[in-house]
């Protein structure tokens, strides 16, 4: 019980800043993206400014009938150019010399395809903002469309489960946070909502290491609306997810990967779609090509998070 207490502290820690949002927000019932726009600010404090594109988020962002929910600043933008209107806006503020963090917030939509030419043009050049993308696995504000990131098995309007021997999405998923960290950015992390003293310390790095130049975070934010979760399921989602390996947590600094969490033991991929309807009707075979996607995933990013020690090994025997 005391251990637990302390556990809950440590993460609560990192809140040192009011939260700038209205109560009550455009938001579904337990939706990871309202979570987590409530911590950011929370964590890196509220003189940031934020820009992001029509989406989930933008209701509450942008406001509503002139209305605002929140005391930042946000500046809406187009899905097309997120990361290069942010890019114009961080040298503006070097311009007129005003210090600040610039983090462009969006979607996966926007992130992994939209808006990917710019975020990898911006990422190449190293712009110094930070890139957060709120990943709820497709087009949620437009009605649950997939995206690259969408998993494999999954059902969303536009890879339907039923009609004509459509099985959900038939295809796997893009990892939208490796590309982005073999970009050799200064900082790519991944977080959730579930191990928040990890995300907390990511977004504080983040803006520490933001003044070297560009930085990622491929953050997984449950949508109970278009997963079919319960909404009181978010954060064991999102738990369930770091432990079967679906959503490793790692970090890397200029392309340089280092496990945050190493899961001991995974459990197998059902332990986490099991809790939401959009894999409900995933066969077993289905579920092995997810497994297999899952595993492979991990192969990669242990490879490549043991590979630079072991090249430097390499090195050495040569000379
Ligand atoms: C170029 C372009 N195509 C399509 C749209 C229509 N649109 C508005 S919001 C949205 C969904 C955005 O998805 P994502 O970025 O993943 O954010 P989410 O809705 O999931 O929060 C789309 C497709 C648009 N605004 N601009
Ligand atoms: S549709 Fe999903 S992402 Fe959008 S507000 Fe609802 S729960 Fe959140």
């Amino acid at each position: 019980m005391t251990k637990k207490k302390g556990k809950l502290t440590k993460a609560l820690d990192h809140l040192i800043h009011d939260d700038p949002f209205s109560k009550g927000v455009a938001f579904c019932p337990g939706c990871g993206l309202e979570l987590l726009l409530r911590i950011i600010p929370r964590v890196l404090g509220n003189d940031i400014v934020i820009t992001g594109t029509p989406s989930c988020s933008a209701p509450v962002l942008l406001g509503q009938n002139n209305r605002s929910w929140h005391t930042l600043s946000y500046f809406g933008t187009l899905m097309t150019g997120a990361a290069a209107n942010a890019t114009g806006l961080v040298r503006y503020y070097r311009k007129a010399g005003i210090e600040n963090t610039v983090v462009c917030f969006n979607g996966d939509g926007t992130a992994a395809d939209i808006g990917f030419g710019n975020l990898s043009g911006a990422a190449e050049r190293n712009e110094p903002f930070i890139y957060i993308c709120y990943d709820n696995e497709g087009y949620m504000n437009t009605g649950i469309q997939k995206s690259g990131t969408t998993p494999f098995g999954a059902v969303t309007s536009t890879t339907p489960h039923g009609a004509r021997a459509l099985r959900g999405k038939n295809v796997r998923r893009m990892n939208l946070g490796l590309q982005m960290a073999m970009h050799k950015i200064s900082y790519a992390a991944t977080a959730t909502l579930s191990d928040l003293d990890d995300l907390a310390k990511k977004l504080k790095k983040a803006k520490e290491m933001k003044t070297q130049g560009f930085c990622f975070l491929h953050i997984l934010a449950p949508c109970p609306t278009g997963w079919g979760l319960a909404p009181d399921h978010t954060i064991e989602a999102c738990r369930r997810a770091v432990k079967t390996n679906y959503f490793p947590l790692w970090e890397a600094i200029n392309g340089r990967i280092r496990m945050t969490r190493i899961v001991k033991k995974p459990k197998p991929v059902e332990t986490y779609t099991r809790l939401m309807k959009k894999f409900a009707h995933l066969s077993q075979a289905d579920l092995g090509i997810l497994q297999d996607d899952i595993d492979y995933e991990y192969c990669v990013l242990g490879g490549l998070s043991v590979l630079e020690s072991e090249c430097r090994l390499a090195l050495s025997d040569e000379d």
